[in-house]
C-alpha cells in the first residue's frame, strides 16, 4: 500500500480522499493555490505545496508544478479527484512516466472516453443500448438528413468533441435541419476547434440514470447500483438520488449487468459512471465519466462501501473484497448541492462566510471544506457542500432532508439551500416523478 498520497484537489472533495487516506493510514499531500492558503484541505493535510497563483490554469491545472510536488514530497500516488485534471489522459502518462501512481483508470480508457463518438462505437460494440442514430460523425448535408429521415424526428446534433450539453440542437423537422447542422457545427468549431458532428434521435423527456462501477487489477467488474441525477439545472446536477425512483430490482440487475460485462470486456480499470438516458423503460448510453464523482456519497450511503478506499486500493493493485452477491442496496439516499450562488438567479455568490454550522443526525452526511470565517474564493466552482441524507426508505430520507436543510447555517454567502427547501415540499419531488428538464421548468414557473 501507498505510505504518501498527494490530492491534486481543492475543496470538499480533497478533504472526503484525505479522509480515506487516514482511515488507510497513509500521509496526505495537499497542492493549493496562492488563493488557497487558508483552505481546510491544506489545514488538514500532513504536508501542503503552494503551486501557483489563484487561476487554475496557473495552478490545479499545472502539470509541471504537480510533477515538482510529488517530487518534493516523495508522493507514490496521486489522486485527482473530479474536475481539474481527473479526465486528462495525458496528466495520467505524466505522472506514470515519473513513476508516480495515478489513482484513476488507464489513459486509453481516460482518452476514449472523453472522443464522443468512439465512445459510443465503443460500448455499442460491448452489448451497452446507445441512442438510435448516425454511426459516427455525419458528412453532408444531404447524408444527415437521410439519416435523420431514417431515425425520425425530433433529432438532435451533437459535437463530435462535446459533452456536457455544448454545441447541441435539435431539429424538430427536416426544415429545421440545415440551420441546425450549421449552427452546431459553428459552436463546435468554436468551442472544441473540431466542427464535427453527430445525430441522435432526440428523446424529449427522459431521466439520467447513471450506474457506478468498480474493476480491480484482476478482472473483477462489479456495479453499485445507479443514481438519478435528473434534476439538473444548464447541465448542472442539484439533486442526485439512488436508488432511481424509476427503476425496479429487475431492471437494475439488468442494467448493472450490462455495464459490467461491457467493461470487464474492455478490460477497464478503477472507479466509472455510465450515463443513460432513460425514457418509456429503455436505457440508451450518452457517456462514460472515468473518475469519482461529485454524487458518489450516495451511493456509498446505500451500499456501504468506500468508493475513494476501493479507488486507492485498486491503484494499488490489491483486489476488491467483495462479490456483486455482497452488494445490498439498502434504503434511499438523497444529496443536495449546495451552492455558493444565488438559489433562483444562479449567479455565483463568493464572500465571507460569518456563520457555519453544519447538520448532523441519523443518516445525515455533510461534505463541506466550509468554516467560520472562511472566504469563498471567487476563482473555482460554487459548490460550497453537499447534504446527504440516507434512510430506510425514501419517505424517512425525505423527511431527514427537510429537517437537515432546516438545521444547516450558511451566512455571508447565497446558497442554493432555499431552493431545496422548496423543492422537498412539491409533490412531483416527493413522488419521484421528474425528468431532466422538470427543474428547469420549474424554475421558470416559480423562480426568482
Ligand atoms: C440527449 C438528450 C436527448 N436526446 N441525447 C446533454 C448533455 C450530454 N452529455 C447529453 N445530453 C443530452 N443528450 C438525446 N439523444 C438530452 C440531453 C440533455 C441532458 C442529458 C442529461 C442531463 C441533463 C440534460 C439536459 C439537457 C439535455
Amino acid at each position: 500500500m501507498f505510505e504518501k498520497i498527494l490530492i491534486a484537489n481543492r475543496g470538499e472533495i480533497a478533504l472526503r480522499i484525505h479522509r480515506a487516506c487516514k482511515e488507510m493510514g497513509i500521509a496526505t499531500v495537499a497542492i493549493h493555490s496562492t488563493a488557497d492558503a487558508d483552505a481546510m484541505h491544506v489545514r488538514l493535510a500532513d504536508e501542503s505545496v503552494c503551486i501557483g497563483p489563484a487561476p487554475a490554469a496557473q495552478s490545479y491545472l499545472n502539470v509541471p508544478q504537480i510533477i515538482a510536488a510529488c517530487e518534493i514530497t516523495g508522493a507514490e500516488a496521486v489522486h485527482p479527484g473530479y474536475g481539474f485534471l481527473s479526465e486528462n489522459a495525458r496528466f495520467a502518462e505524466i505522472v506514470a512516466d515519473h513513476g508516480v501512481t495515478f489513482i484513476g483508470p488507464r489513459p486509453e480508457h481516460i482518452r476514449l472516453m472523453g472522443d464522443k463518438i468512439a465512445a459510443k462505437q465503443a460500448v455499442a460494440q460491448l452489448g451497452i443500448p446507445t441512442v438510435p442514430g448516425s454511426e459516427g460523425a455525419v458528412g453532408s448535408d444531404d447524408d444527415a438528413a437521410s439519416i435523420a429521415a431514417a431515425i425520425g424526428y425530433p433529432v438532435l446534433i451533437k459535437a463530435a468533441a462535446g459533452g456536457g450539453g455544448r454545441g447541441m440542437k435539435v431539429a424538430r423537422r427536416p426544415e429545421d435541419l440545415p440551420l441546425a447542422l450549421t449552427t452546431a457545427r459553428a459552436e463546435a468549431k468554436t468551442a472544441f476547434a473540431d466542427d464535427s458532428v453527430y445525430i441522435e434521435k432526440y428523446l424529449e423527456r427522459p431521466r439520467h440514470i447513471e450506474v457506478q462501477v468498480l474493476a480491480d487489477s484482476f478482472g473483477k467488474v462489479l456495479h453499485l447500483g445507479e443514481r438519478d441525477c435528473s434534476l439538473q439545472r444548464r447541465n448542472q446536477k442539484l439533486w442526485e438520488e439512488a436508488p432511481s425512483p424509476a427503476l425496479n430490482a429487475a431492471q437494475r440487475e439488468e442494467i448493472g449487468h450490462t455495464v459490467t460485462s461491457a467493461l470487464s470486456k474492455l478490460g477497464y480499470l478503477g472507479a466509472g459512471t455510465v450515463e443513460f438516458l432513460f425514457e418509456d423503460g429503455q436505457f440508451y448510453f450518452i457517456e462514460m465519466n472515468t473518475r469519482l464523482q461529485v454524487e458518489h456519497p450516495v451511493t456509498e450511503a446505500i451500499t456501504g462501501i468506500d468508493i475513494v478506499r476501493e479507488q486507492i486500493r485498486i491503484a494499488a493493485a490489491s483486489p476488491i473484497e467483495l462479490e456483486q452477491s455482497d452488494i445490498v442496496i439498502a434504503g434511499n439516499a438523497i444529496e443536495c448541492r449546495i451552492n455558493a450562488e444565488n438559489p433562483f438567479s444562479f449567479q455565483p455568490s463568493p464572500g465571507t462566510i460569518t456563520q457555519f454550522h453544519a447538520p448532523g443526525g441519523l443518516g445525515v452526511r455533510f461534505d463541506s471544506a466550509m468554516y467560520t470565517g472562511y472566504r469563498v474564493p471567487p476563482y473555482y466552482d460554487s459548490l460550497a457542500g453537499k447534504l446527504i441524507v440516507h434512510g430506510r426508505n425514501r419517505n424517512e430520507c425525505l423527511m431527514r432532508l427537510r429537517r437537515a436543510l432546516d438545521e444547516i447555517v450558511v451566512a455571508g454567502i447565497e446558497t442554493t439551500i432555499p431552493l431545496f427547501q422548496k423543492l422537498v415540499r412539491e409533490t412531483d419531488v416527493l413522488n419521484g416523478d421528474y425528468h431532466i428538464h422538470w427543474l428547469e421548468q420549474y424554475l421558470a414557473a416559480h423562480g426568482a
